[in-house]
């Protein structure tokens, strides 16, 4: 199958120089290397959020679902719960998902869903031409913080280290074969893979400098870790000041029982959900 093949005629409307071409790119080649594979094309879903992210759904031809802001989480839930056999990503704006629906982000990593999230984090509300959100920095000069805005940004590496998403790692729009790479390892895992993309958004926050200049990537022969301490250690060191280094690549990794797992164990009357699924101890060891 070509990789054109995913491209629907839609007419794309994002801005020269978007970075949410590279995710596309990367997301529709991982597609094609997977349906070429074996994996029925049928099998994949993509839920969007409200925002420029959000016309994936309609520019990548698989079957998609516009859930409305900062509901994307709660609907690729339940599309999952519902139909095991299906594989669920989840791409969704940083406006979307750390300000409207990060209780939906929390709790998904808390409990494990076993989804794949994508989350193009361009530190803005791009499609509503540049306010600012949970991960703009102190100081961003928004359309709706004109003298800058009075918060400190949020860091989520580190929230979905600690809340317990089984997968974590950060990408960057102009790294696309790290970013194909995270997504195939994302879509391989069992569990809650958290993607954060840092997206360049050409028009209302180019950051491509400062990336370009302050991002290194993981020494792949030490992460992903297990080891919730030292993963919260690296997630923490881009502190968002302009002399920090940003870690990319996949910083950590472990395989607990999904959510899925737990809800089968407990309709199979088993009492310990976890002892019920087969290799869990022996992975964690
Ligand atoms: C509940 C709700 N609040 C606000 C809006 C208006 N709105 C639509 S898109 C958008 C910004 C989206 O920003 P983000 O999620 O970061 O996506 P981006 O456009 O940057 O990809 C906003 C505020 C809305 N549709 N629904
Ligand atoms: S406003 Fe920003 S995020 Fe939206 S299409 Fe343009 S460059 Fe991309
Ligand atoms: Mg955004």
């Amino acid at each position: 199958m070509a990789t054109s093949d995913l491209i629907t005629p839609a007419p794309n409307t994002w801005c020269p120089g978007c970075g949410n071409f590279a995710i596309e790119h990367a997301l529709k080649d991982v597609l094609t290397g997977m349906i070429d594979g074996g994996t029925p094309r049928e099998e994949f879903v993509l839920v969007t959020g409200i925002g420029c992210h959000g016309k994936m759904a309609d520019y990548l031809g698989i079957n998609s679902f516009y859930a409305i802001h900062g509901r994307t989480i709660p609907v690729a839930t339940g599309i999952a719960l519902a139909n095991p056999d299906l594989r669920v990503i989840c791409c969704a704006g940083d406006g979307d998902c750390y300000g409207e629906g990060l209780e939906h982000l929390v709790f998904a990593a808390k409990r494990n869903v076993d989804i794949t999230l994508i989350i193009h984090d361009n530190r803005v509300y791009g499609l509503t031409t540049g306010q600012y959100t949970p991960t703009s920095p102190l100081g961003f000069p928004g359309r709706s913080t004109p003298a800058g805005s009075p918060e400190y940004p949020l860091n989520p590496l580190a929230l979905m280290v600690a809340t317990g998403a089984s997968f974590v790692a950060r990408g960057y729009s102009r790294r696309l074969p790290q970013l194909r790479q995270l997504i195939r390892d994302g879509l391989s895992h069992r569990g809650l893979s958290f993607l954060e993309i840092l997206q360049v958004c050409a028009s209302f926050f180019n950051q491509t400098a400062y990336y370009d200049e302050h991002a290194y990537d993981l020494d792949p022969s030490e992460f992903p870790t297990r080891d919730v301490d030292r993963a919260l250690r690296v997630a923490r060191e881009w502190d968002y000041s302009t002399d920090s280094r940003i870690p990319l690549g996949a910083l950590y990794r472990t395989r607990l029982p999904t959510y899925q797992e737990h809800l089968a164990a407990h309709r199979a009357g088993t009492r310990d959900p976890a002892s019920a699924i087969r290799g869990f101890l022996d992975e964690r060891r």
